[in-house]
């Protein structure tokens, strides 16, 4: 402690006024600072505390003391013959350090955070603090500045180590300013994936193999007029110069520019601005996506309505294949993944089904090669439209960081393998398979792909190279192997900058080959004995019939079969609107014929399936999606009905769907197939269709030891495997890896043992 020679006289002392120090200014203290002078006796006390702007000593006496001063007082101690000494140079900065301290301890980082929504300032404290905690995993820069010189910030977040090659994913919230659950969605996002890093395997390994960029607040001074003056302002802050002001930004990008869904008055909301990119919220962004050659996609967050929307959003076209087919099924995909967290239904559908937009930034993305969409997030009505309460910040963060890790993961490889003819598990009876691999290439080229086969009768995995057929296709074929066999597989291979490719990312796929008898098939050409209406149906429209349907937003212009023209739908006519003859008030219902699943004393083994196409659509209307078609089966000639499927799936178009009876009822001679449309909610247009009903018997007659086929595996077979090696034929190659040796004849020996 310092002697205080004076204390008696603390408060007595007259307190030099802080006439310099204007407590309304926004920094008070700037241009102040704080020293230390050593007083000799109360003259000069006197008239130091005189000059003195403001006393920081808690004693005031003869001896050191401490003074806040700003230049001139300096000077003027100076001029007394004193040598102040300083103490802190710029005391405004250690306030706004301060200041700063505490709001980045105001912030609780832990999910607390996400019970509430946040202003500008904290929104972007939170990532400030993420890349805090986080340092190996985020970083936070400022890529631009709003028209009212707002920073416009981006985190990006990806593992530890080079990430140079890797792909990259975008997100961003808030174009439109009121819609303030997007950048609460965004900073959710950002804050699992950091703190699942290195504890959720998943997230590790995906945040291992991409970058994610998040730019939370794209529209910063639209979302501070929303917390200051107008809750519900939905533009940039421009100043139009004719009393209007903003331009929607989401509006504002080129592509299209000026066209349908956008309007040329300043004073709309949805007004596109002077021209494409006029503003330097969208020129940031857009920039920022330039920069980096390795994105690959995007999600532009909105509210309200629950949708998620893929290109094109400015006329009804589609975008070309594959890409219409990817967004069509990987949409599905993420509603459903977004649906298994707390059943909230999104409906996925083309940005242009919502309602035509020119100018929308994922429409941009898409155009730079990208693939990109608008998920409208969580309410999904008017009520409370952009008002959702704070309550529903975390589940609706929790359902779309599920789907956020689906992109993650469908676009975390420099080049995406898959199946174009979907999944492969069965093989046919002494025929080659086909192995085919569509390779897109997001970062990087394929430089080879292999299949790599492991047949059930030998220990390791053969390699088949696969051929390049152009257009990212490659091919190969697994060599025939007889009935009753079966052989695992995968694809690997490397990119031309040396990543690792798979395809599946773990595990084998296994394929069982067997023989194939269709034992029915009705293609609906003409009535094999069909009963359209059943008990309980009430439909006054749309009942099912069997003709060639006429094509229309939500029905088929064509049947599924590649010959004929008929199928059976719900009133196959197109009627005056889309809504004219839809399934209306209640349900039709189709019953099959009779037909026979059971599987004949000719096979050694077999199981009955049933296969047929379907067309469902309940996307439209007032109130889509409130419907649902169960499809049934019975073994009992129609007295009791299991369920097969319950669809609500949304194609559009004919899916052929495979049912193993057994799975769901004994097989009989006295089958039958039920398919019941409904429509329960007047406001949905239901449409419906089928064709190509089949039954399927698979399996095998004979054991693949059975070399001759005569029903016994006995001496003649292990003599006719002995002909086939000794004559080189490939028939005897029962391990697949193109040479006729001693294992082929080890292999012979186990089928025959295993007869
Ligand atoms: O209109 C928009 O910009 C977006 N909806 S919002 O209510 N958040 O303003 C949707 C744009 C999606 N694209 C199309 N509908 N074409
Ligand atoms: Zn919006």
């Amino acid at each position: 402690m310092r002697p205080i020679i004076a204390s008696a006289a603390l408060t007595a002392l007259s307190m030099p006024a802080l006439a310099q120090i204007d407590g309304d200014a926004q920094r008070p203290y700037e241009g102040f600072r704080i020293v230390q002078v050593v007083v000799q006796d109360q003259d000069q006390l006197d008239a130091v505390l005189d000059e003195a702007d403001m006393l920081w000593s808690h004693g005031v006496g003869v001896g050191p003391i401490e003074l806040v001063v700003d230049d001139a007082s300096l000077e003027a101690l100076r001029d007394m013959g004193l040598a102040p000494l300083t103490l802190v140079e710029d005391l405004q900065g250690i306030i706004d350090a301060e200041r700063a301290e505490i709001e980045r301890r105001n912030i609780q980082l832990d999910l607390t955070w996400f019970e509430n929504y946040h202003p500008y300032d904290q929104i972007h404290a939170y990532h400030n603090e993420l890349v805090n905690d986080f340092p190996n995993l985020a970083s936070v820069s400022t890529i631009g500045q709003s028209i009212e010189g707002r920073d416009i910030i981006a985190t990006e977040i990806t593992g530890p180590g080079d990430a140079s090659g890797r792909p990259v994913v975008f997100f961003n919230g808030c174009q439109h300013a009121r819609e303030w659950i997007s950048p609460a969605t965004v900073t959710y996002v950002a804050d699992r994936l950091c703190n699942l890093y290195g504890t959720d395997a998943r997230v590790t390994q995906l945040l291992d193999k991409v970058v994610v960029k998040i730019v939370p607040i794209v529209n910063p001074d639209g979302y501070v007029y929303t917390w200051t003056n107008n809750r519900f302002w939905r533009k940039n802050r421009r100043d139009n110069g004719n009393g209007t002001r903003g331009v929607d930004l989401n509006r504002n990008w080129d592509i299209n520019f000026g066209g349908a869904g956008a309007s040329n008055d300043p004073n709309s909301d949805i007004y596109h601005g002077p021209f494409a990119f006029s503003e330097p919220e969208t020129v940031t962004v857009r920039d920022y996506v330039l920069a980096d050659e390795n994105m690959v996609a995007h999600v532009d967050f909105h509210s309200y309505s629950q949708l998620i929307l893929y290109p094109w959003g400015y006329a009804d076209i589609r975008v070309p294949e594959p890409d219409y087919s990817f967004f069509v099924a990987f949409s599905q995909l993420l509603s459903d993944t977004i649906r298994s967290v707390h059943g909230e239904f999104y409906t996925p559908q083309q940005g242009i089904d919502l309602y035509p937009a020119s100018g929308v930034a994922p429409d941009w993305t898409y155009s730079q090669g990208l693939k990109s969409w608008t998920i409208e997030l969580r309410p999904n009505s008017a009520n409370p439209g952009f008002d959702l309460p704070p309550g529903e910040i975390l589940p609706t963060g929790e359902e779309n960081f599920e789907g956020v890790l689906e992109i993650l993961d469908r676009f975390k490889d420099p080049v995406l393998l898959s199946f174009p003819d979907g999944r492969i598990d069965t093989a046919f009876d002494l025929e080659p398979t086909a192995i085919r691999v569509q390779a897109d290439s997001l970062t990087d080229d394929v430089e080879s792909l292999n299949v790599r086969v492991r047949p059930d009768v030998s220990g390791g995995f053969i390699t088949l190279p696969m051929s390049d057929m152009g257009g990212g296709l490659y091919h190969v074929y697994v060599p025939a192997l007889s009935c009753g066999r079966s052989f695992e597989f995968f694809v690997e291979g490397e990119t031309t900058g040396g990543a690792a490719l798979r395809l599946p990312a773990v595990g084998d796929l296994g394929v069982s080959v067997i023989s194939q008898e269709i034992t029915l098939e009705d293609d609906a050409e003409t009535d094999l004995g069909w009963t359209v209406g059943a008990q309980g149906d009430t439909a006054s429209s749309g009942v099912w019939n069997r003709m060639n349907p006429q094509g229309t937003a939500a029905q088929p212009e064509d049947d599924n079969s590649s010959a004929g023209v008929n199928c059976w739908v719900t009133d196959g006519a197109s009627g005056g609107g889309l809504g004219a003859r839809d399934v209306d008030g209640g349900a039709t219902t189709l019953t099959s014929p009779a037909f026979d699943a059971s599987v004949s004393g000719d096979w050694l083994f077999a199981d009955a399936f049933l296969s047929y196409a379907r067309w469902y659509s309940n996307d439209q209307g007032a109130s889509p999606n409130s419907d649902n078609m169960p499809v049934l089966v019975s073994n009992d000639g129609g007295n009791s009905w299991i369920e097969l499927e319950d669809v609500t799936e949304n194609a559009n178009a004919w899916v052929e769907k495979t049912f193993r009876v057994a799975d769901f009822v004994a097989p009989s001679a006295d089958m039958r197939l039920r398919v019941v449309a409904r429509d329960d909610d007047p406001g949905s247009i239901v449409e419906a269709a089928i064709d190509d009903i089949r039954v399927l018997i698979r399996g095998c007659a004979f054991h693949p030891s059975d070399l001759n086929r005569d029903g016994t595996t006995d001496a003649s077979d292990f003599f006719a495997y002995l002909d086939l090696f000794a004559a080189g034929d490939s028939g005897a190659d029962l391990d697949i890896n193109g040479t006729i040796d001693a294992s082929d004849f080890f292999a012979f020996l186990d089928l025959f043992a295993d007869a």
